[in-house]
């Protein structure tokens, strides 16, 4: 799956790269990531055509995938997954549409506004922010909607990822709902828009701004967050403060917070209603040939799951019983059953669940496996969630590239 090639390829051709990228030594401005200015990073190979790709180390965050650098956009090394159930912060995936991000926030003058159609409009500094309430945790998965876009077929336009766009933190932070109590929603609140502290580089492109109905801004799950896994976030997953919307896509969990606007109408913003849209039917999915559909804004996950224990092309002793192990997670429904089949989908066989540390996590699930001869196993993996939803076989396909869930499947090779 994920092949480490050491310091291949040669440093010209790291530099050309650089080069393609627009990513110069300085380019990075206040972001100085290790840069290997005098040697060539290690690489991985994606597995799909054009997915070799650098392993770079930002501020905060060990070495990770390179998908562009410019605005910064690192992907999970799959093998991190099966470290633990929470993604370390050092290793959560970073996404960001436009290039002017933050490269440092002071908290002394950082303020969130809260206005629109409120009776109190706020102005409020982080300390400030936290005295409106008791903070409250939450284990939650965190996924690009873009997660897996790479083995969309026939290939679509976007970050080419394989599945590191995805990470399980625990949250922290007060609910949305405190928050827009103390501003007071006036009747007749329709939406609520956030915006962050990042912005395009030209005036005329659109800033990236995001908005949520009122009844689910204000149904006390949706968070304004300050700390993951126990720590402040780090810069690039929005430090100081972030929205988190458990079970929905990456898209709407606006990084470094900077306004909260209550509104009146529904918001017609581009990145609302433009971008971010999937077809309207349940499957949210059209054949390749097909255009004319109506959309809808992205909503809530799909049911995935996955190996971990085991990576495409490991070798694996004929005889001997392993313990296969994996994740699964949904949109908050939460996962009720894992399959597992060690040949290539005939059989299938019941996955043992671990600890259910909430319905928004990564669930656990470990299924005993032994090869009985040599050669090789196509190993699947499927799970359900609580109202009977699964994966499809064949990855359903939308032009956004956008909610892949098709069943993983790895190849080991008993011996
Ligand atoms: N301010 C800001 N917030 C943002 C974005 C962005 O470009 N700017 N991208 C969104 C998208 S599409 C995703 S998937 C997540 C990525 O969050 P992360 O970088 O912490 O992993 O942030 C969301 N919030
Ligand atoms: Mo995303």
């Amino acid at each position: 799956m994920l092949k480490v090639k050491g310091v291949d390829p040669a440093r010209r051709q790291w530099l050309q790269t650089l080069g393609r990228w627009g990513l110069g030594a300085t380019a990075l401005g206040g972001l100085p990531g290790t840069l290997w200015a005098d040697e060539a990073p290690p690489m991985v190979e994606l597995p799909f055509a054009n997915g070799q790709r650098p392993l770079v180390a930002y501020p905060q965050k060990r070495p990770l995938i390179l998908l562009t650098s410019r605005p910064p956009q690192l992907e999970t090394p799959f093998s991190v997954f099966n470290e633990s159930l929470y993604t370390p912060n050092d290793a959560f995936f970073v996404r960001y549409h436009w290039s002017e991000v933050p490269t440092h926030v002071d908290l002394q003058t950082y303020r969130l506004q809260v206005g629109g159609h409120v009776k109190t409009p706020l102005s409020l500094s982080l300390e400030k922010l936290q005295a409106l309430g008791t903070a409250v945790e939450l284990p939650a998965v965190h996924q690009c909607s873009g997660n897996s876009r790479g083995k969309m077929m026939p290939r679509v336009n976007g970050g080419q990822a394989y599945s590191g766009l995805m990470g399980n933190a625990r949250w922290e932070g007060l609910p949305l709902k405190t928050l827009l109590e103390a501003a007071g929603v006036k009747a007749g609140a329709v939406q609520v828009s956030f915006d962050g502290l990042d912005h395009p580089p030209l005036q005329q492109s659109p800033d990236f701004v995001k908005a949520l109905d009122i009844d689910h801004a204000l149904d006390g799950e949706v968070m304004v967050a300050w700390r993951m896994n126990g720590a402040a976030l780090p810069l690039l997953n929005g430090y100081p403060l972030r929205l988190v919307v458990p079970g929905y896509y990456g898209t709407y969990w606006v990084k470094h917070l900077s306004s909260i606007q209550v509104l009146e109408k529904p918001f017609e913003g581009f990145w609302m209603e433009h971008a971010y849209r999937v077809p309207e039917d349940a499957c949210h999915c059209l054949s390749p040939d097909d255009t004319a559909k109506t959309s809808v804004p992205i909503a809530r996950f799909d049911v995935r799951s996955f190996i971990t224990s085991l990576a495409d092309g490991d070798r694996i002793q004929k005889g001997r019983t392993y313990t296969v192990r994996g994740i699964a997670f949904d949109g908050g429904y939460g996962i009720t059953e894992v399959a597992f089949s060690a040949d290539g989908g005939q059989r299938w066989q019941d996955a043992t669940l671990g600890r259910d540390v909430g319905r928004y996590a990564f669930r656990e699930w470990t299924v005993p496996f032994r090869a009985e001869h040599s050669g090789e196993y196509r190993l699947l993996v499927r799970a359900v969630n609580r109202i009977g939803q699964t994966q499809p076989q064949q990855a359903l396909w939308n032009p956004g590239g956008y909610m892949y869930n098709a069943t993983e499947h790895v190849r080991v090779v008993a011996g």
